[in-house]
Parts: structure tokens; sequence; C-alpha cells
């Protein structure tokens, strides 16, 4: 089915392996779609939500046991340990073949083996990539085709003698005990088994998109990161991009599309991605984003007209729902959506709900839909150059430490800041929640080798452009005594956007202090925002006790990458400590 010897050799092979019953190779095509989800309506994967209010949306119950992603069982395998780094669980390569090809014995007996080639990126673009995802999972299929660019074009790619990443998958039987995402960046290969969620079983996102491409980004000279990507249009219609790296459900999808408070009028944001960018040093010495992505895999609960607007009439019609609630009229229900909370809603486990039975929706429950229904979708987000980045904005949830947002003093200094991001755990992973972590550049789960060697490459950026984006840091999610939320975030994270964006126009002032730039109160605009001086004060504020602190929980950290850390990321810790001064130990 493919004139590429090596695509169909590996088919072969897999097929072989896998045994199933028959083989389907993948056209993208709306006739096919159809057929797949008639085939899942009928076999139950899918629910036909309400056509009247919710035209060709479908429910998806997950097992119960398969909700998030499972950093624990998602390993790096190359030949040397080293190079996976101690940010990755390890498995030697020929061992995690062994044990995942058991695995794959057999498996598709009975079930279908679809072929998938996708593109990541724009067609036409010098920086997209092809891979090749084998799955016995429809609902896949299905999310991967919103996802990514699947189909007949996407093996004209490949068949036109362009490289592709291999991915083998398979729900297999759904248990824990048998579930393991393997990535080997030195076969350009990924073999999954035993989950069907969105970043262990669309392989084309995480797998590949970063953890394989950040890889290969590192031996070519660009980069592949967990950001969102949008453009601010000011009110003389001039549009700065920026990037943003936040980690898993803390806010990129909201700030990708966000729509300023009423008071910025003229002002206007534009979405080019909400997940994942891959970068590349431009001639004009830029770096140049393109999202590799064609859809939101995205946090439902939270989502509401008065959050998210922009998402919302995204929402609601070509849309897969996983692991939301159900209305008693066929209607997708989570927490925080718009209205009361109806009477006799089903859980996202199909079960009743009472006060008993926990959340309605999942908390990691998502919605998968193409970025073009999007309102403020970038007429430039299939521009096959990319967009122009001036500011990359790291970001993390801390209910302390982090003020509202700092600016980095340079290159090197925003390396550091980004290496440092803390975070919160969220339900996007299996695990406890709510624990602070580090989460370099947002990568922690997805970077595909040794972070100290990819400081190291972000460093060297310096020497590739000339004309690098500024650096920032922000936080949305500091809280008060009473462990509210002190800034209302959101549409009103806008404010923060217009400084950055002066600040790279060379027009808004700054404060200094040791860790970075800072707007004073007056610096940022708030037009029409209540919010209490003390309150911004709070957000502001850099207390030297906590920062000596932080110092010392980052430089712990920076040791586990002993000699391989690069010596510019710990003379920052010393910079910033000198510059505090010292501190009595609080
Ligand atoms: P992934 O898709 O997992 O990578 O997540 P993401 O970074 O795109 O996060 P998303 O925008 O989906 O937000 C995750 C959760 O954080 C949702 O419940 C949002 O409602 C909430 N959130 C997003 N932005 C803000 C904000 O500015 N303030 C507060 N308090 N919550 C926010
Ligand atoms: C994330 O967890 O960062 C996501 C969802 O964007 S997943 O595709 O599962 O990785
Ligand atoms: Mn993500």
């Amino acid at each position: 089915m493919t004139t590429n010897p090596a695509l169909a050799r590996w088919i072969e092979e897999v097929a072989a392996l896998t045994k199933p019953d028959q083989i389907h190779w993948c056209d993208g095509s709306e006739e096919e779609n159809e057929r797949l989800t008639d085939a899942m309506l009928a076999d139950g994967t899918l629910l036909r939500l309400n056509e009247d209010t919710h035209p060709n949306c479908y429910l998806h119950r997950s097992n119960p046991n398969d909700v998030a992603r499972v950093e624990h069982v998602t390993m790096v395998c190359t030949q040397n340990q080293d190079d996976a780094g101690t940010n990755n669980h390890w498995m030697a390569p020929a061992d995690a073949h062994r044990k995942m090809d058991a695995l794959y014995d057999g498996c598709m007996r009975g079930r279908t083996m679809y072929v998938i080639p996708y593109l990541m990126g724009p067609y036409e673009s010098p920086y997209s990539r092809a891979g090749v995802e084998v799955t016995d999972s429809p609902y896949v299929v299905a999310n991967m085709r919103v996802m990514a660019r699947t189909g007949t074009r996407a093996l004209a790619h490949i068949e036109a003698g362009n490289s592709f990443i291999k991915g083998l998958h398979s729900i297999g039987e759904l248990d824990p005990e048998r579930r393991f995402i393997m990535h080997f960046p030195e076969e350009l290969l990924i073999k999954s088994y035993g989950s069907g969620y969105g970043g262990n079983a669309l392989l084309g996102k995480k797998c590949h998109a970063l953890r394989i491409a950040s890889w290969q980004a590192r031996s070519e000279g660009w980069l592949a990161e967990h950001m969102l990507i949008l453009g601010i249009e000011n009110p003389a219609g001039e549009v700065t991009y920026v990037a943003a790296a936040f980690p898993s459900a803390c806010g990129k999808t909201n700030l990708a599309m966000l729509v300023p408070p009423q008071a910025y009028a003229g002002w206007k944001v534009w979405t080019v991605g909400d997940d994942i960018a891959w970068l590349h040093p431009g001639e004009d010495g830029r770096l140049w984003a393109i999202n590799p992505e064609a859809g939101f895999f995205g946090v439902a609960p939270g989502t509401s007209m008065k959050t998210n607007p922009n998402c919302m009439q995204t929402l609601g019609r070509n849309t897969i729902y996983t692991n939301v609630g159900l209305t008693a009229d066929g209607q997708p229900w989570w927490e925080g959506i718009d209205g009361d909370k109806p009477a006799n809603l089903l859980d996202w486990q199909g079960r009743p709900h009472t006060a008993e039975t926990g959340p309605v929706a999942h908390p990691n429950a998502r919605f998968t839909v193409a970025a073009a229904q999007c309102p403020s979708y970038s007429a430039k987000a299939n521009d096959p150059r990319g967009v122009p980045i001036s500011a990359i904005i790291f970001g993390g949830r801390r209910s302390s430490v982090a003020p509202l947002v700092l600016e980095s003093l340079d290159w090197a200094h925003g390396v550091f800041t980004g290496a440092a991001v803390a975070s919160e755990t969220t339900a996007a992973a299996v695990g406890q929640v709510g624990q602070v972590r580090r989460d370099p550049m947002a990568m922690k789960p997805f970077c595909g080798y040794n972070f100290a060697d990819y400081w190291a490459h972000w460093l060297s950026f310096e020497e590739r452009c000339a004309n690098l984006p500024k650096v920032f840091h922000v936080n949305w999610f500091r809280k008060d005594a009473d462990g509210r939320f002190m800034w209302p975030g959101y549409g009103d994270n806008m404010r923060v956007l217009k400084w950055i964006t002066e600040r790279c126009a060379g027009a808004a002032k700054a404060v200094s202090t040791p860790v970075g730039m800072m707007p004073s109160p007056a610096d940022l605009d708030l037009t029409g925002l209540t919010l209490s001086s003390q309150s911004l004060d709070a957000l502001l504020a850099i207390d030297p006790a906590v920062w000596a602190r932080e110092m010392d929980d980052i430089e712990g950290f920076f040791a586990d990458f002993g000699p391989r850390l690069p010596p510019a990321l710990r003379q920052q810790v010393e910079r910033i400590r000198e510059q505090i001064g010292p501190q009595q130990a609080a």
C-alpha cells in the first residue's frame, strides 16, 4: 500500500508481530472517518451527543484506569543511559525492545491494524516532519485525524523521499501493569502499549513532536518545545508573536485564545498553537515558530464563556469529548462550564452523579477539536515559514514565591529562568496533584534527552541567533492566605502580555531586582480592573529570604546533573545569591 520500501517493510514486520485480522491504510478522508465513527458508535466506544446542540460531537469514556499520561512508565531508551539523563526513566534499548515485542506478540488478533501517515507542521513547510503511527484503536485514528495532518497527503510526503518517525501503538488489555511508552530516539522509533489516552497514544503529539523531535532538534540546531504560540495585535494593527511554556494544565490553551478585557479596545490575540512549538533560527537572526499540530487536545474543566470564550466557540461541533459528564439531554458537562449545575447528570464513568460520587467530569477530561474552528485562529498558523518570536514566556503554577511577571536580564539568565521553572503537579499525569516539582521549560515529562545537554543547547542559541527573543517568567496562580487566587487570570493576563510587548518594543518601564526586571504597579495598564493595592504589591513582591531558599533548592536540583551542567547556570545562582545578600534562615 506504499511505494516506500522502508515503510512497506516496517508495516510487514509489525503485522507479522501483532497479527491483526486486517490492515487498513488511513487516507484521512471524510468518508473513512464516518465509517470509523459509525463502527465506534455501534460498539459503544463513542456515544453521540445531542445533534441539535452539538452536531457531529461524540463522548468517549475511557477505562477509568486510563485517564492521563503515565510518567513512571514513559521511558527514553538510549544506548548510553547518561544521554537520557536523570530527568528521564531509562531502559537499555535491547531490553525495552524485548519487553515491548513480547507484549505486542499477537496483540492485534481479532482487531484491525490502522496505518496512519501523518505530517506535523504546515504543508509545504521546510520545518514539517512526517510520521507513521500504527494502532489498533479507531479512537486514536479519529483523534490523530484532528490533531495532525493525516492521510494521503502525508503519505505522499513520505513517498517523496522524506524521513518519517515510526510509532507503534496498541491499547493491549488496558492493564496498568502492562503499560509502557518507550522512545528510541536513535532509531526514530516509538513503542506504546496498554493505554488509549492522549499523550500516551496519539504518538504524533508528545512522543514524536516533543521527545523524539527535541532529540533531533539538538543535533540539527533548532528547538522542539512545550509552548503555545500567539500573536498580540495592538490598536495600530502591529502583531507581536510570543511563545509560552507552562507545564501541563497550567494555562497554555487559555492564554493562546485570550480575549482582552473590555478596557483594551483595539487589542486582539491570535492563536497559532496551544501546546507545541518548533522554533528555528531564521536568516534574519530571529527565532521562527511553527505549530506542528492541527488541533487542540485541551482540558475541559474550567472552560467557560467567562474564562475562554474563543475555546467555547471552537467546541460544540465536530468535537470528540473524553471523560466529561453528560446532561439528561445529551450535552457534555464539566465543572466550571457556564450555567447552573443541571439535575440528573451522568458522571464521566456514566454513573448517576450524586454528592458522593466525586466530580462530574474527570479533572483531566479533554476535548479534541480542529484548530481551524477557533475564532482567533491566526491567518499565519499555516504559513510554512512560521511566525517570528519576540518573547519567550516561561511560567508555572506556584501558590507562592514566583511573582506575577519577571523579565530576564539576558539570554543566559533567560535560560536559567526556564531551567528553574517549578510548578505544582496537575491531573494531566497520573500521580499526586499539587506537589511542587522542578519542571524546566515545562519539559520535565517531554525532553527526550539529558536536561544538562538540553540547557547547553538552549544556551548555544546565543551564537546561532543575532536577534533572540526576550525571556519572561509569569505566574497566574499566586494564592493569598485563604487559598484564593490573587490574580484574576484568563483575559486579564492581557495586562501582563501588554507590558511584555511594550518591553520588547523598548517602551515600558521596569525596576531591577536580583531575579529580573519587574513592572512597578504603575507600569501595568490596570484600567478597568479592581485589585487591591495590597494584592498587587504582594503579586509583585520579591522576598529575599524566600528567594535565598529558592536558590538553594535550584542548586540542589542542578546538582542532579553533575559535571554535565553548563557552568553558565551555576553562575546565575551565584550572581543572584550575591545580589540578594546574606539572609537569615527563615
Ligand atoms: P495541557 O493541555 O495539559 O498542556 O494544559 P494547558 O497548559 O493548555 O492548560 P489549560 O489552558 O487547559 O488550563 C488548565 C487549567 O488551568 C484549566 O482548568 C484552566 O481553567 C486553568 N487556568 C488557565 N489559565 C488560568 C489563569 O490565568 N488563572 C487561573 N486561576 N486558572 C487558569
Ligand atoms: C499535556 O499533558 O501536557 C497535554 C495532554 O497536553 S497530552 O497530550 O496527554 O500530553
Ligand atoms: Mn501539554
